[in-house]
């Protein structure tokens, strides 16, 4: 049973709503069957949508709102930036859109399960397709009501017969699910060189070689991982640990659950699978803040100078401190951290709390004073694209991504150079060439800063010393 929505009526369609996005069908009742509870299972929650009407007149109308269909018996309210409308798109066989805005947004729809689709009105619907169940007698009579069009909707001079010939004897409806889809871009907006097999051989193997700095006795760089629970540090850990094991692997607990899953200081190792030897970094996972708890300046201090020993349970309500067991008295350069990753949830950018923002803040300014390096690893790249779910080789031409890298970089203050797109391993049942060259370099960013701050705390420290640690 074909859709009937031509591609003249869709862009129509897609001009009034005003955003980018596309059409898919949800429910059809020539295909489903016109009952009410079919169209609340199949209609609910399913977040904006447009339902058409098309009657025997060869005339084409129905509406939009941007919230989701429900049956509890409640007020559809539209106050998101894209507002409801009611519309005609084709009157007697002729082309002719006009769109009806919608002048009371608190009752843009109302959700009944015994209602088909219907549109306004406290008391008197504009428009209530249909109510129960209508059966097909070569075309549907739909047993609802238009007499009331233009009660919630402004109908610019129009009347009820010049949008709908007053005929609710429809051939069929068409329920259409409104998404977001994004434009990919011409040029992309970060130079970014292939996403070959053998690129990503090329990283993994400077990544697998790698030791730090020289001049230093060091034998891992370390970087701590930090960042609201929930964001996907554990998460980028095994995605990284499973890139280079070359097989899916989840050794540190993640989830979300709202709590953080990681309750132990981690100081994680990665194995290289050919040699079985440990590669030369750490990745040091932390539990993780929230709005409500903060990361304690004390913990902090002890988590960067390396005092905190690997397995450490953290306790949200006592940080550790120096009399703790365990506490590493004296530790040396080799022991401390090297750079910081914050990993921030790319698709939730726009909710984060201010609370958090400003523990970001509060924590950069502690670092700067240390010259610790940071970057951010921007994660959930898939839930911010539909694109780049997709295929994430759309990362670098997706207007979404590039928004949300640009947003963070300002929130942060750090520059948008150092913000890396990723996609942690989540759903997937194998590895994926384009999600591990992503990993790779947000892991190879992180061991370039490492190794400049390694350099710089050799060159300031005093001769003697610095005779011992080359
Ligand atoms: N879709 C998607 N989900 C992710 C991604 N990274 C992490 N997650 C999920 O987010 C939730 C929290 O991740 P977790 O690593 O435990 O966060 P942590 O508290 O920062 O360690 C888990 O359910 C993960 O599966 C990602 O890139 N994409
Ligand atoms: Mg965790």
């Amino acid at each position: 049973m074909p859709e009937l929505l031509k591609k003249s009526y869709r862009d129509e369609l897609v001009t009034w709503i005003g955003r980018t996005c596309r059409f898919r069908l949800l429910y059809k009742i020539s295909r489903d069957g016109c009952s009410a509870q079919t169209f609340h299972q199949k209609c609910d929650g399913q977040g904006p949508t447009v339902t058409i009407l098309y009657n025997t007149n060869n005339t084409i109308f129905g509406g939009y709102f941007s919230e989701s269909w429900n049956s509890n018996g409640s007020y559809i309210v539209d106050e998101s930036a894209f507002l409801a409308f009611l519309f005609r798109l084709q009157y007697n066989g002729s082309s002719n859109p006009l769109k009806f805005p919608v002048n009371d947004s608190t009752c843009a729809g109302y959700g009944h399960n015994d209602y088909g689709p219907t549109f306004g009105g406290r008391y008197n619907r504009d428009i209530q397709a249909f109510t129960k169940t209508v059966t097909n007698l070569g075309n549907y009579s739909l047993n609802g009501s238009i007499n009331s069009l233009g009660t919630t909707y402004n109908l610019n001079g129009q009347d009820k017969n010049s949008i709908t010939n007053n005929n609710l004897q429809v051939t069929d409806l068409e329920v259409y699910k409104v998404e977001a889809y994004e434009v990919g871009l011409q040029r992309p907006w970060r130079e970014h060189t292939d996403w070959k097999e053998e690129k990503m051989n090329e990283i993994k193997e400077k990544l697998v070689t790698y030791k730090p700095s020289a001049r230093a006795n060091v034998e891992t760089s370390n970087i701590l991982l930090l960042g609201e629970i929930g964001a996907g540090k554990s998460s980028f850990f095994n995605s990284l640990n499973s890139a280079f094991r070359g097989k899916l692997t989840c050794n540190a607990c993640c989830g979300g659950f709202g709590h953080s899953a990681t309750t132990m200081f981690r100081k994680y190792k990665i194995q290289d699978k050919s040699s079985g030897e440990n590669l030369s970094f750490r990745l040091c996972d932390t539990r993780g803040f929230e709005e409500e708890f903060t990361q304690d300046p004390q913990e902090l201090v002890c988590l960067l100078d390396g005092s905190i020993p690997d397995c450490y349970p953290f306790n949200p309500t006592i940080p550790f401190t120096a009399d703790f067991p365990g506490y590493v008295k004296d530790p040396d350069l080799g022991d401390k951290i090297h750079c910081v990753a914050f990993v921030i949830d790319g698709s939730t950018v726009d909710l984060m709390q201010d609370k958090v923002y400003k523990q970001i803040k509060d924590i950069r300014i502690k670092l700067n004073h240390r010259g610790l390096p940071q970057i951010v690893v921007l994660t959930k790249l898939d839930k911010i694209c539909s694109n780049v779910n997709d295929d994430v080789t759309n990362t670098f031409t997706s207007s979404a991504v590039r928004d949300a890298v640009n947003k963070v970089a300002n929130i942060t203050g750090l520059p948008r150079s150092h913000v890396l797109p990723v996609k942690n391993y989540e759903n997937e049942t194998k590895l994926k060439t384009e999600i591990n060259i992503l990993l790779f370099y947000a892991l190879r960013k992180c061991l370039d800063f490492a190794d400049d701050f390694i350099d710089e705390q050799i060159d300031n420290l005093p001769q003697e010393k610095k005779k011992n640690s080359s």
